[in-house]
This record gives C-alpha cells, sequence and structure tokens, in this order.
C-alpha cells in the first residue's frame, strides 16, 4: 500500500508534509484522497456537505486514486482535520507568514493589495514564479484582487468586507469529536524561474507560501478559545507581520487634525489598544511554542504600520516607491535595499515613540528583531457611501510598498530568493533615518508604480 500510494504521487515527494489548515505533519504515504462519486458525500471530519476522504488501494495508471465507486480522483487531504492540501505542499517546503492585527486595522485590504503587486514584482524583479497553488481555494482572495484592481467600474465605490469570526474565511471540522474551526490559508507556490541565477536550486530553494486573513477580533484578548483553531498559525510563523494603524490611535489623530479628510481621522475612527492586542498575540505564541512568557521572539517582528495615507503628514508625506527599494545586481536580477529599509524603520520607529510609545514597548519587549515598515493599501484615503460603510473608488487606488514587508520577510526567511543589496558602491543615503528624496519620488496621477 505505501509503494503504491508513493508511486502515485509521484516525483520529489518531501518525507513530512504540514498541513496549511491544522499544521499537523504527516508522511506522504498518509494523505487521504477525496472520493468524486456524488454518492460519497458526507465525511465524518470535514463534515456532511463534503466529500468523503478515503486512504486508497486502487490507482490508475495516470496515478490517480480509484474511490469505491470506481471514478478517479484528484484532490488529496489531510489524515488529520481532512481538509484539502494543495499538491504544492508535497513538494515545496511551507512558508508561512501570520498577519495580525486589531479589527479594521487594514488587514484584507493589506493582503489583496500586497498579493497583486507581488505577482509582478517577484517575477519582474527577482525571476521568482508565483502563482496560486489551488486557485479554487484561493478564489476570495482573487475576488478582492479583482474588486480592487481590474474593475470595470473604476470610478464607483467599492469596499471588501469585514472579515467575519468563523465566517468564509474559516472552516469547521470535527476533531475528536469536537467541532473545532480552522482558518482558510491561500497557498501559493513560490520558484526560481529560467532566468533566476539558482535555476538549478530550485528543489531546495522553493517554497509553498500559506498566508491567513483572520478577522481582527481572533487577535483580541479573550478572542479565541479552546474550540477556535484560527490563529495557531502564529507560532509557527517564519515572520510575523503586525498591522499597526496609526489612526485608532487618539494621540496620531489629533496631531494629523486637519491634514487629511480620511473619515478615519474623524468620525469614524476605530479604537483599539493595539498594545494589548500584541501582548495577546505573544503570549499565545509563546504557550504555543511551549517557551518561557518572558523569552524574546527570535524570528523578525514586522511592524506594518498601515493607512499611510492619512498619517503621512506627521513625516512631510513623500510616497513611497517600490521600486527605489530594488537596485539592479551584476549577476541579474534585483536585490533589495534592506539599509534604506532599517533607515526608514528608524525613522517609523521614532515618530511612534512619540506618540505611541506603549505600542513601540509592547513590540520591543516581545521580540528582538523589530521592522516598522509604512505601506498604504489604498494609496488615498476611502469616502462614506451612501449605504453608511467606508469605500474607495478604484480608480484612485495606487498601493505604496505593499510588498516590502513580504520580500523583507522572504528575505530574512530564504536569503537566496531575495538577495539585499550589498555593494560598497552604492550611493549612501541620509544616516538620520529620514525617508530619502528617492524614497519621496513624486507618481505621476494615474501611474501605478511597476510592481504595484
Ligand atoms: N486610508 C486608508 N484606509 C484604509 C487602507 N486600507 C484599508 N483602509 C480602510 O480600513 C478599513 C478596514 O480595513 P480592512 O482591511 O477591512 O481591515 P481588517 O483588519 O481586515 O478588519 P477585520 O476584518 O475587521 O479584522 C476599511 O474601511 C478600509 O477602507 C489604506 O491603505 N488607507
Ligand atoms: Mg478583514
Amino acid at each position: 500500500m505505501r509503494s503504491t500510494q508513493k508511486d502515485a504521487l509521484k516525483l520529489g515527494l518531501r518525507s513530512r508534509i504540514t498541513c496549511p489548515h491544522c499544521w499537523q505533519e504527516f508522511a506522504p504515504h498518509e494523505i487521504l484522497w477525496i472520493a468524486v462519486h456524488p454518492d460519497l458525500c458526507g465525511d465524518p471530519v470535514a463534515g456532511s456537505d463534503e466529500q468523503l476522504r478515503f486512504l486508497p488501494t486502487r490507482f490508475n495508471v495516470n496515478g490517480q486514486a480509484i474511490d469505491i465507486k470506481g471514478v478517479p480522483c484528484n484532490d488529496l487531504a489531510c489524515p488529520h482535520c481532512h481538509l484539502k492540501i494543495p499538491r504544492a505542499l508535497l513538494e515545496m517546503k511551507p512558508l508561512l507568514f501570520s498577519i495580525l492585527g486589531a479589527p479594521g486595522s487594514g488587514k484584507s485590504y493589506f493582503l489583496a493589495s500586497m498579493i497583486w503587486g507581488l505577482r509582478n514584482i517577484l517575477r519582474r524583479s527577482f525571476h521568482l514564479a508565483f502563482s496560486d497553488a489551488d486557485p479554487l481555494a484561493n478564489q476570495l482572495l482573487n475576488d478582492y484582487e479583482e474588486k480592487l484592481f481590474l474593475n470595470p467600474d473604476s470610478h464607483e465605490l467599492v469596499a471588501l468586507p469585514k472579515t467575519e469570526k468563523e465566517g468564509e474565511l474559516y472552516q469547521g471540522v470535527s476533531i475528536d469529536q469536537r467541532s473545532v474551526w480552522l482558518a482558510k490559508p491561500f497557498v501559493f507556490s513560490l520558484q526560481p524561474d529560467n532566468n533566476h541565477p539558482l535555476k538549478s536550486k530550485s528543489t531546495q530553494l522553493s517554497r509553498a507560501v500559506c498566508l491567513y486573513d483572520n478577522a481582527g477580533e481572533h487577535f483580541l484578548p479573550g478572542g479565541s478559545n479552546a474550540n477556535n483553531y484560527g490563529t495557531q498559525h502564529l507560532s509557527l510563523s517564519q515572520a510575523l507581520f503586525f498591522l499597526f494603524d496609526p489612526t485608532q490611535h487618539p494621540h496620531v489623530r489629533t496631531r494629523c487634525a486637519g491634514k487629511t479628510a480620511d473619515p478615519q481621522m474623524k468620525d469614524r475612527a476605530w479604537t483599539h489598544r493595539q498594545d494589548q492586542v500584541l501582548f495577546e498575540a505573544a503570549s499565545r505564541i509563546r504557550t504555543q511554542a511551549g517557551t518561557a512568557q518572558n523569552a524574546k521572539y527570535e524570528r523578525p517582528l514586522i511592524i506594518v504600520v498601515t493607512k499611510y495615507d492619512a498619517w503621512c503628514s506627521l513625516i512631510g508625506c513623500p510616497p513611497l516607491n517600490s521600486s527605489h527599494l530594488m537596485q539592479e545586481s551584476t549577476t541579474g536580477g534585483f536585490q533589495l535595499d534592506t539599509e534604506r529599509i532599517q533607515k526608514v524603520s528608524d525613522k517609523i520607529r521614532s515618530v511612534l515613540s512619540d506618540l505611541t510609545p506603549e505600542f513601540v514597548s509592547a513590540a520591543e519587549s516581545f521580540a528582538e528583531n523589530v521592522t516598522y515598515i509604512p505601506v498604504s493599501a489604498l494609496g488615498s484615503g476611502p469616502e462614506l457611501s451612501p449605504q453608511g460603510g467606508l469605500a474607495i473608488r478604484p480608480s484612485r487606488i495606487r498601493p505604496m510598498w505593499t510588498e516590502i514587508p513580504f520580500l523583507f520577510g522572504l528575505h530574512k526567511a530564504v536569503p537566496h530568493l531575495v538577495p539585499s543589496l550589498s555593494s560598497p558602491a552604492r550611493q549612501t543615503q541620509p544616516g538620520n533615518g529620514q525617508v530619502s528624496e528617492q524614497d519621496a519620488h513624486v507618481q505621476p496621477q494615474n501611474h501605478r508604480e511597476a510592481g504595484t
């Protein structure tokens, strides 16, 4: 049986596979298949609306398992939670980045804008092929991208829905006779393309990138319980992207008063204690990882400072241009200017230390390596829609630096995929941590900066 299953799945299988839903590890021969015949509807773990999962005994010549009604199957499932496993995870190492933050901090818009930008910039600048590992499973995120970036009615107001607890982005399964909720992963395959200098090392360097869009309420103190595993990815993540939204802070709102028309800075303000959200995440990570409550987190903590368009007056409003952080290398492809990212981080840190000191101390008491990266998923503020919510006109969207946290995290996790700039001949930038002239390049109207 073992060899049959292994033969059927073929090609460079990993010896252990990690499920992107429940994060359990298992061997390839344990993987289940999803039955296709309509009579085989109902699975004791995945649910009564789901097709049966089974351990096959018969395969056809194409390596497809045959269900008990004789129909060849294509899809695979985790032996623990019975949820569908994209095949990329059988062949590539998983790379998980957790996106966390308070409700309304901009997670869903950031994720959509980041993925849209990465689809272009990774191939064009780093010779990396980046694609949906399972387009059906990524459908919701693709819909978000289409709404914002490919909308035929680009002058109409649109909005992404608030992520609901136990809504579309979660899946209920029955494990050990208990109903539990798991976060739905978005999985992408990332691999060197034919022009990448390390194409021959593709097997070692390729990654199955897993991302999640949780509801902010799940990160609030008390927001997770024994039946909700939705935030368990935190302790497995190779880097944490904590979305800090300055518009939620009363001091920032006071300082920016009169300098922005964003309704979130006035009557539509959200106010969550984001330092408490970070403390809560820190405590969950330590508990899940079994480390002491005072142990420092050693992986990168990237504070993604969202809605830059709304608070940029605090640093003189230089627009952020991703292409200025890439420099062409002599060996082909581009290198990421991590030095300049660090300088911008220093600048943002000093502004936040002044206005939101409790948050900076929360971040730095938790993690060893903290980097502050400003982004704007929209590039301009939303407006009040006639229905009373906040909405944006796609024609006004100009993302700023939304790919940079991912590129920076990827550089830290797999340096060969996104190398950093190390040329001594490079012009030095001002050492005072200010956003430089080049970062402050003004984009012409109606021109989306390459890669965003
Ligand atoms: N000014 C400005 N507003 C933004 C930006 N990105 C998102 N927003 C606004 O922030 C609000 C919340 O954004 P979401 O992405 O839904 O926030 P979230 O963190 O996913 O919230 P939950 O799903 O409730 O956890 C929306 O009304 C957006 O219009 C941005 O780049 N600039
Ligand atoms: Mg959301």
